[in-house]
């Protein structure tokens, strides 16, 4: 049995989270926060069997991976109107450990 730590922006924990639910794998979201940036981001966690550990990273890459997006500056407005600047999003640090034991109680 594995543990999945992934933390991912607060942004993406929802689809995530969904997706994960519905391919059958169990989620707890704990809200965290980055001891760098100081912002709020969650970690969600994922006990799964070593052979489903992939199939997680594949939907955590699918769902939470750096990707492109538009965003609309409005500083630089009042003459130009907004600019839409492309910047890169997203993106998730996940850490795989072996659990010792598992049990429901
Ligand atoms: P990322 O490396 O993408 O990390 C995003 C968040 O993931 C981190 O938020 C932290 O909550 C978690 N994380 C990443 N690596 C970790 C690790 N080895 N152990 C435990 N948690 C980990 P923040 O700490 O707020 O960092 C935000 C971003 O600032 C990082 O993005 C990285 O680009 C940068 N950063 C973090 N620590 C840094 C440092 N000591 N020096 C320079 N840049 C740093």
């Amino acid at each position: 049995m594995k543990l999945i730590y992934a933390i991912v922006r607060n942004n993406d924990s929802g689809k995530v989270t969904e997706s994960l639910n519905s391919k059958g794998f169990y989620v707890t979201k704990v809200a965290s926060t980055g001891g760098f940036l100081r912002q709020g981001n969650t970690t969600l966690l994922v006990g799964t069997e070593e052979d489903k550990v992939e199939e997680v990273l594949d939907i955590l890459r699918k769902e939470c991976g750096p990707r492109q997006e538009i965003f609309t500056n409005p500083v630089g407005s009042f003459n130009y109107g907004t600019t839409n600047i492309m910047t890169t999003v997203g993106g998730a640090t996940v850490f795989v450990t072996d659990v010792e034991r598992y049990e429901k109680i």
